[in-house]
């Protein structure tokens, strides 16, 4: 070993040796903190918290600002460890000042003695995880050493504040301050010329009560801001009442809630809507200042769909330009570089009207950045301002920052956390770092954290993390750490849920866009706080699924794994069926299972508006078909597809996958006809394909009276409705006709096999079961036809059909041979597209704004369904322009819905 290294190890050991014994060591004093010392202490793990504050509150010891008060209601917004504590303190207000705020914190501190183990204006300088002894070693800058066997970062989400980043702010020979570390004593402005730079939450909070004392002040707004106004004043007495009722059921459904905060998911969608009913709900939310309320109960794509946000940005905007008067100023005031909610919104109290003061001034750093600070104030690219003060309201190094400051922290193989996390955070429910044994982190990068209320997200980390130490103890482990496996699963896991949600559309602290230099990407998880809760349980009924546990005298324990490998909508919704324990399909006889469908399908959100929908009949050699049509909003003529849906050869109808054909019809501006072929038993093999083909030639042959393009046609089907479009193009191809210009295959039955291995996989827990299409087959084919190319198209020829577009989900008993039969394809030489949906299930594609990530896969086959068609744009001029003037009278009984 070199002299350097050994000399290195022996002053380490000389440190531990002397080094304060400890069970447990905390960094912050904040709620997080607190509470985690309370525990614990009650469970007899020897504990220290260090805190460089001189007394206890974390972020809203500094955080002291005028103004300063929570963005969430005070009632929720305070612990719920113990329901003695929560009966003796009542809230003055609403919204509590950060004073408030601080006296509670300090209250709850005096009430479990919690100070004694608090070492104040102390930082951990360096903390490195031995692997000998099994314990964390922390250096502090006032006082020795500590050893302890666990680890726990309570550091806060945006306790690390930012440098300014402005040139020159040294040279400045008036008064600085910042509100992230603002003074203890009043902080005068009466006479002053004030400048504040930044205008978010904390910006918001103080610009209107500076305003009221300075001589004058200039806000220097980089952008522009969503502020609702809060309407503070004594606890809302409706959510009071709803607490008193049932204390415990209350706090509960809280817990499960998606923000923190127990309110229910909204379900009616924008569309659903009229004007006036979309202006009464934000009116609602306006006068209500709430921001939780705001952000999910005005409609329910307000927060996944940007159209559904846009409508929510129009009427804020509407609301700032009537309330500030100098049009300029208001719109400047006005966001339009983002959705609301995907950067933090802000709660003020006169935010907007503050503008209207002649003692105020809004300067637009988008037209005039900030040159540099001088001796006498601010210089734009365009004037300068003479000043007194500047109050630098410039926000936070949000979520690592704060973990990252607590430098260095050196994990097993001496790596360091630095260096792990410099292309970005990774971490395991963000509570633990592979590499990094025994350390834990409260609310940490890929938690709900800064997307909830702290308060309950903080009391589910202390919770989850203090009963794991506990089990451990009782079990005789001694070190627990992440998996690689578990840590990369979470952060694909993570980046999905990003997808649920417009936070990925807006650079912000959310993402790390407002440091220069930081890495990329949505911290906070998005998946909601009760999937995340039910996520961390999970981990732990399997058997600490994703964690490796060691002890001295027992065997080691790795259950490794991935806790989520479904999309999180999908999670959602199988565990939404599970838990309304629905009969087997097949238990219920094909006229039971239709009627179920329907019930079903009724119970859905309602598909988008497309410009026309036709319900119509059209003939066929066996007698009439009904028909739907779905015509885009724009001038045709349309490329047509003609589409059959799902449902094993027995269920739905030209209706039953309504919200797909919409979305599709939207997003490819074609029309789509949704065909009702019959079903089975009435109506078994070869009738669906025969009736899908006969359908197709028919359309095909009619195209112009359904306002259709001339030129071939293009099918498309989902399930049994995929199979029946795979055949349709193999007869087309065998009869002469009609002309197909490509196919897209959802999911679909090609063959009759089940031995492959996503039958197995996937047999029983994925809504399509093994045992359903077992059914399904029985009843449409006896086994002597299954092999006929009709009913399983894989084992027809696949050479010389029109190109594909083949989806499959990887929990699908329908997967592989969905894939065969793109990989047959792709061999007979037919141009075909293969989308293999991770974390998808049968009907991901289907459930249209119930399953939001399946948006992606949707965008994909509208693309290659109009690639389709253009590569068969073989009309002349002269053609189009007669198709242009002919009058469309589709063979319609009647408008169904617009
Ligand atoms: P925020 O929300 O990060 O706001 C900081 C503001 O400062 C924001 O408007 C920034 O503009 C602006 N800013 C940051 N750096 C600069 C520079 N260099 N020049 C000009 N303007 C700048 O922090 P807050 O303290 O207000 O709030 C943090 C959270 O605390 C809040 O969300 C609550 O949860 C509590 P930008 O938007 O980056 O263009």
């Amino acid at each position: 070993m070199p002299a350097a290294t050994v000399a290195a190890s022996a002053s380490e050991a000389t440190s531990a040796s002397r080094a304060q014994m400890m069970d447990v060591a905390v960094v912050g004093a904040g709620f997080a903190g607190l509470y985690l010392l309370h525990r614990l202490r009650k469970t007899g793990f020897a504990t220290v918290v260090f805190d460089e504050a001189g007394d206890v509150g974390g972020t809203w010891y500094w955080n002291r600002y005028p103004g300063a008060r929570c963005d969430v209601q005070t009632i929720d917004y305070s612990y719920t460890f113990d329901p003695e504590l929560e009966r003796s303190r009542t809230w003055s207000e609403r919204y509590a000042t950060q004073p408030e705020i601080l006296r509670y914190l300090g209250f709850v501190a005096d009430r479990y003695d919690l100070r004694r183990d608090i070492r104040f204006h102390t930082k951990v300088t360096a903390a490195v995880w031995n692997q000998e002894t099994e314990r964390w070693l922390l250096t502090t800058d006032n006082g020795g050493t500590v050893s302890c066997r666990y680890y726990i970062m309570a550091t806060g989400c945006l306790s690390s504040p930012k440098p300014p980043e402005i040139d020159g702010v040294k040279n400045f020979k008036g008064d600085v301050y910042f509100t992230g570390r603002w003074p203890h004593e009043e902080v005068k402005f009466a006479g002053k010329r004030v400048a504040v730079i930044g205008t978010g939450s904390s910006g918001i909070q103080a610009i209107p009560l500076i305003a009221e004392q300075a001589a004058h002040l200039t806000v220097f707004q980089r952008t522009p801001n969503f502020s609702l106004p809060a309407h503070n004043g004594p606890v809302s007495a409706d959510r009071v009442a709803l607490l008193e009722k049932d204390r415990a059921g209350y706090r509960e459904q809280a817990r499960w809630s998606l923000s923190g905060v127990p309110w229910q998911r909204q379900t009616v969608f924008s569309w659903q809507l009229s004007d006036a009913e979309r202006r009464e709900r934000f009116e609602k939310a306006w006068a209500r200042g709430d921001l939780v309320y705001l952000l999910t109960q005005l409609w329910a794509d307000q927060g996944v769909d940007v159209d559904g946000n846009k409508l929510v940005a129009d009427l804020f905007h509407e609301k700032i330009c009537a309330i500030v008067k100098d049009p300029k100023t208001a719109a400047a005031l006005s966001p339009h570089d983002h959705p609301v909610g995907s950067k933090r919104p802000c709660l003020d109290t006169n935010y907007y009207a503050t503008y209207n003061r002649p003692n105020v001034t809004l300067v637009n750093l988008r037209d005039e950045p900030i040159e540099s600070i001088t001796a006498s104030g601010i210089t734009t690219s365009k004037r300068s301002f003479d000043l007194d003060v500047i109050v630098f309201a410039t926000g936070f190094d949000a979520m690592t920052g704060a973990i990252m400051a607590v430098h260095p922290i050196t994990g097993r193989g001496g790596q360091s956390l630095s260096n792990i996390w410099a292309n970005g955070p990774k971490t395991y429910l963000g509570l633990t770092v592979a590499g990094f044994p025994n350390l834990f982190m409260i609310t940490g990068p890929g938690s709900p954290s800064v997307l909830s209320n702290m308060v309950v997200s903080i009391e589910q980390h202390v919770d989850w993390v203090v009963d794991r130490l506990i089990a451990m103890r009782e079990a005789g482990f001694t070190t627990i750490e992440a998996t690689e496996t578990a840590q990369a699963g979470w952060t694909r896991h993570r980046a999905d849920c990003s997808m649920l949600t417009l936070h990925r559309l807006a650079n912000t602290w959310y993402t790390g866009a407002n440091v220069p230099g930081k890495a990329q990407g949505v911290m906070p998880y998005t998946g909601g706080v009760g999937s995340y809760r039910g996520i961390c349980n999970e981990v732990v009924s399997r058997g600490m699924l994703g964690f490796r546990l060691t002890g001295p005298s027992v065997p080691e324990q790795c259950n490794d794994g991935e806790i989520v490998r479904l999309q999180p909508d999908v999670r959602l919704v199988l565990n939404m069926m599970a838990d309304m324990k629905l009969p087997p399909i097949e238990s219920l006889g094909a006229q039971g299972a239709r009627a179920f469908a329907a019930q079903l399908n009724a119970a859905r959100p309602a598909g988008r508006p497309v410009g026309e929908v036709v319900d119509g009949i059209l003939p066929s050699a066996d007698g009439p078909l009904p028909y739907r049509l779905y015509r885009p909003a724009t001038p045709g003529p349309h490329p047509i597809v003609i589409y059959f849906h799902g449902g094993g050869w027995v269920l739905g109808d030209q209706q039953s996958d309504d919200p797909f054909c919409r979305d599709m019809c939207r997003r490819t501006g074609m029309t789509f006809v949704s065909v009702g072929y019959r079903h089975a038993p009435e109506h078994r093999f070869p009738t669906a394909v025969e009736d899908g083909y006969a359908a197709t030639s028919w359309i095909a042959e009619h195209a112009t009276e359904f306002g259709g393009t001339l030129g071939p046609v293009l099918v498309a089907g989902w399930s049994a409705g995929g199979n029946i479009a795979a055949v349709t193009c193999q007869l087309a191809r065998d009869r002469g006709g009609p002309q197909i210009s490509g196919q897209l295959l959802v999911c679909p039955v090609t063959d009759c096999m089940f031995d492959r291995p996503s039958y197995n996989e996937n047999a029983t827990d994925y809504f399509l079961t093994r045992s359903l299409m077992y059914w399904f087959w029985d009843i449409y084919c006896s086994p002597a036809d299954r092999t006929n190319p009709r009913a399983s198209p894989l084992r027809g020829k696949l050479s010389g059909l029109p190109p594909a577009f083949v989806v499959t989900c990887e929990f699908d008993p329908l997967r592989d041979e969905g894939i065969a039969y793109a990989e047959g394809l792709g061999a007979a030489g037919v141009p075909v597209e293969q989308l293999k949906a991770r974390g998808h299930f049968h009907a991901s594609f289907t459930m249209v704004d119930v399953v939001v990530t399946g948006v992606s896969g949707r965008a994909r086959m509208a693309q290659a369904l109009r690639r389709f068609a253009e590569s068969h744009q073989d009309m002349t001029p002269s053609e189009k322009s007669v198709r242009q003037d002919r009058k469309v009278t589709p063979p319609a009984v009647h408008v169904a819905t617009g």
